[in-house]
Formats: C-alpha cells, structure tokens, sequence
C-alpha cells in the first residue's frame, strides 16, 4: 500500500514538474507576453504553496478502540489514516492500547480522563460515559449528525435514537454517543461437529442431552489426537464471562457475562438478583463439579481461553459468532476436520432459554467536547465508512495491508498481526442482510480451505438467529448507577456467582446477597431503571 500512495504522489510530483515546465517553457518563449505569463506563474506557484500548506493542514484526530490482537500503534503516516486522508482528508491516529476483555484498556483511558487529556473519540466502556456527559467532557453530537454523518444517522432506526436520547442526564434528549447497534444477533454458541461425530452424539437440544455430550467429550478421545484426557467440553472466562448459554438456559439475560435488566415477573429486574439467576448457578455448580465446566473457568484470562479453543481442545463455547473464522483458521493448521456449527440453547424444563439480544449493543463512539472542529473531523471518518457507496472499499481495506490484486481481482489477506495495525474504526451499523452480503464478497477469490472456513461461520451466524430475544433494559442509560459503582461493576454478583460455582460458598449465600444488594444501593438502582423504562418504552 505505501508503495500504491508513494507511486500516487510521485507521479503527482512529475505532474507538477511538467506543469511547471511547460509555463517556465511558454514564459521563455513568448517574450511579448512575458509579465502576463509571470502573473499566470505565480498564480500557479501561490497555488502550489497553499496546496502545500494545505496538506501541512491535514487534521488528524486520535481515536481510541480495541486493538485486537494487532501489536503496533496506528501512526499518523500509518496505511488506514493514509486511506481517511485520501477519502475525506481527515487523518487519525491511535496508541497500541491492549485491550484485555475492556480491563487493561479501560485502565489507561481513565489515566488519560484524570489527567484531562481526553482522546478526540474513544470506546467507552462500562458506563463510563455516564459520568463523563455529566461532566460535560462529551461533545453533543445531535446537531451535527443530520449533517456531518447522514448515513449513520438514516442506518439507525429513529425508535434506537430515542433510547439513546434517554442517556442526556438534563432530560432534554440531546445524543452523547454513537451506538453499536446490531439488528441481528450477533452472540451464540457453538459445537465441535467433529467431536460428537467421534463421540458418536448428536448436536444436543435439550440440558439431558447436552450434559451427555459434554460427558462424552470429557470421556473419551474427541479431538482424536490420541489422548483421551486432554479435552476440555466447554469454558468461559474469569468473572464467569463469555458463557452467557449457560446463565440465558434458565432465563436469565446475561451480555458477555454481565447480568442483564430484563423483565422477571411482570417489572423490569437485574436479572443478577432473579431465582433465574440462582437455578443457572446451581446447575453451573454441578457442571463444574462433575468438570463438565472448564475447572479453570475462573482463572482464564481472553488469551487462555482463545488458546484452550484454538488448540483443539474446547468442545464447546460462546462468543461473538462472525468471529468464529479466528478459531476455526487456527483450528484447522492442526486438526484438518475441525467443523463447527451452531449449538442450540439447550431446553431446561421450566424455562424460556434464550440469548440476550441488545440492538443497542453498547455505545461504540463518544467524541470529547474539544470544539465544533473535533466533532466533524471525527464524524466525517466514521460516516465514510458507513455511506453504503463504499462498502467494498470497506471491507477489501487498503491494498497490500488487507487485500492484493490478483488477476484483477481484489482478495483479502490473512491479518498480519506482528506487522500491521488494527484499524480501529469500522462499521458499527449492523443487520443481517448486509452483513451476509459482506461475508459473501469476504470468500471471493480466497482459496477452497479458507471458503469452507466461511461458509461454516455464515451457517453459524444464521442458525444462531433462532435463540435471540430483545431485552427490556436494551440501551440502559448508564446514569442509572450514579452513586453506586459497585452495582455498575457487577462487583458483588461476580464474587459470590464464582464462589458458590467452584463450592467455596453454599448456594445460600445467594439468598443473602441478594438481600444485601437491594440495601446497598439495588433499591434505588432498580427505581430508577423502572423509571428510565417507563420513558424508554414510551
Ligand atoms: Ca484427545
């Protein structure tokens, strides 16, 4: 790519020279004319010098988001801010923060908040930004939407806005982020269809069915590398995070392992404090003593967890599901076979099992209240990427970072994590029918391996849409929890969840805290989200 823009600017360069010879050439040679001629130079020339000025004026805005698994910062002169400056002559930059579940990034950004030294536009996370629009460090985006991100604005449906309108702590419904917003169900779980092929089972529906399978996967050698132990059937994450199918069994509304408001006998609760809750714990209380539940659930960090599923040795999971390719690449360098499809939420008499949709997902932008200039700049990016004219552009990315021409036609490389930076701003407006065109262009011109790779998560994405269902606290406006952080942090939930699952604590020990969570601060917290959903579902 950089010798795509280095070729671009060199024959702009001998574009220029050749001008300038051919004006230096006709004031040579027409000597009547000579004064007029050199008007017509300098013109040119102050022409030149303020193109060059310009270019010196090229904006740069620094946003911050996940970096993925990509080890190098974005620089100013790195390939993605390039391709902005090219397309709406904004640039941006961005720090290699790591993101480590939310945790490591929200750390540093807090460091950069304390210091009042806010980026330009960042990921907010966990609420943050509740407090930060109270403070008035968030710029008010509402004006300048219509305008500066048409796209964005006509993409989201006017009934999302007003939920996002809830979150101006003034009550005068101005907008304070960008929400990412998924139409389609974007979370699921999935099975090994290899292992229980091996082991002899089918994909299971039912929780008899299930505990079987996983059983069986536990038992025997379901990987098939000839060592029946190492077999994991199936994990989450410390905190009792990223196994949302084995809380939303029972009912319970659960979003990458963070209980969920949604509505528990006839008002709208914290599903953290439901009898939902407690059956889904005593149950995961079994599964990990019986190891059916990975026994280092709680002690896996992101990268333990991708490395047990990438080794061939998960048999089951919950994640993001048109991510499922990264394993799956992975997977098959050494297990050729590894096929993997959708995993149904497993029927547990008594209960409406579901996954936890928000269509406001979380607020994905918040751009910091440094002036009108800001503002624009940053939005002009963001909208680019979401005017549906450039959708290709989008997703072959920059030639010889993301994509090569081969006999003219584009193919997407593999990402070059060591190499490359993370692009941090993509699109945030998600449904499925635009999204299935897009991982169709994705499997254009890759070869036979990586096709049924694609066509493996395409399935998956599509037979995990049967489990979804809406919550009632979609969008919750953050201000909910002003006072008590705790709550906000799921703080007491996340203890004394892991403490009864690994049998440390009695199962009545849920009893109580969930006595102690009304009175420190639940109470109010449970008003006012009845009120905030009074007006929200207006
Ligand atoms: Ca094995």
């Amino acid at each position: 790519m950089n010798t795509r823009l280095r070729g671009l600017s060199n024959k702009l360069f001998i574009v220029f020279v050749l001008i300038c010879m051919v004006i230096v050439g006709c004031s040579n040679n027409s000597g009547g004319n000579a004064p007029k001629e050199t008007v017509k130079e300098t013109g040119k020339e102050v022409e030149k010098e303020k193109e060059l000025e310009k270019e010196k004026e090229i904006p740069y805005v620094e946003i911050w988001g996940n970096n993925g698994n990509f080890k190098n910062a974005l620089e100013k002169d790195s390939p993605y801010s390039k391709w902005m400056i090219d397309n709406v002559g904004v640039g941006y930059y961005s720090p290699l923060v790591p993101w480590e579940g939310g945790t490591a990034y929200i750390q540093r950004l807090n460091t950069r908040i304390a210091s009042n030294d806010l980026p330009d536009a960042f990921v907010p996370w966990q609420g943050i930004e509740g407090t930060l629009i109270e403070q008035g460090a968030l710029a008010d985006l509402t004006d300048y939407l219509p305008k500066y991100a048409p796209h964005i604005w006509n993409a989201i449906p006017e009934d999302i806005w007003n939920v996002v309108r809830t979150s101006d702590p003034t009550g005068k419904g101005r907008i304070y982020y960008l929400p990412r917003v998924e139409l389609y169900q974007s979370y699921g779980a999935f099975i090994r269809q290899d292992w229980l092929d091996r082991v002899g089972k089918k994909v299971p529906t039912t929780k008899a069915e299930f505990e079987d399978v996983l059983q069986a996967f536990l038992d025997q050698d379901a990987n098939g590398n000839g060592d029946p132990n190492d077999e994991i059937p199936i994990s989450g994450r410390e905190f009792g995070r990223w196994m949302d199918v084995l809380f939303g069994m029972y009912g319970v509304a659960m979003w990458e392992g963070f209980p969920m408001w949604d509505i528990y006998e006839g008002e709208i609760t914290y599903s953290g404090v439901t009898s939902n809750m407690r059956d889904a714990i005593v149950n995961l209380r079994d599964m990990y003593a019986k190891k059916l539940l990975d026994n280092e659930t709680f002690l896996n960090s992101a990268a333990d967890w991708s490395a047990k599923m990438n080794s061939d040795r998960m048999g089951a999971w919950f994640h993001i599901n048109k991510n499922t390719t990264g394993p799956l690449d992975q997977l098959k360098e050494i297990n050729p076979e590894a096929h993997l499809v959708a995993l149904p939420v497993p029927k547990v008499d008594g209960y409406e099992g579901f996954v936890t949709h928000k269509r406001i997902n979380r607020p994905e932008f918040v751009i910091a209240n440094k002036g009108e200039e800001t503002v624009i700049n940053v939005l002009k990016i963001l909208d680019w990427i979401h005017d549906p004219a450039n959708r290709e552009e989008n997703i072959y990315g920059v030639e010889g970072v993301d994509h090569e021409v081969v006999n003219g036609e584009k193919v997407l490389l593999p990402p070059d994590f060591e190499g490359n930076s993370a692009k941090i701003v993509g699109n945030f407006v998600f449904d499925l029918d635009s999204l299935l065109v897009q991982l169709e262009l994705e499997s254009k011109g890759v070869d036979a391996e990586t096709v049924k790779i694609i066509e493996q998560r395409n399935q998956i994405v599509k037979d995990n849409q049967a489990y979804s269902k809406s919550i009632a606290g979609d969008g919750l406006t953050a201000s909910v929890y002003e006072g008590y952080a705790d709550i906000q942090n799921h703080t007491s939930y996340q203890e004394v969840m892991t403490k009864i699952i690994i049998g440390d604590y009695p199962i009545e020990k849920f009893d109580s805290f969930v006595e102690e969570w009304y009175k420190s601060g639940g109470e109010e917290v449970t008003k006012r989200v009845r009120e905030w959903y009074a007006q929200a579902s207006k």
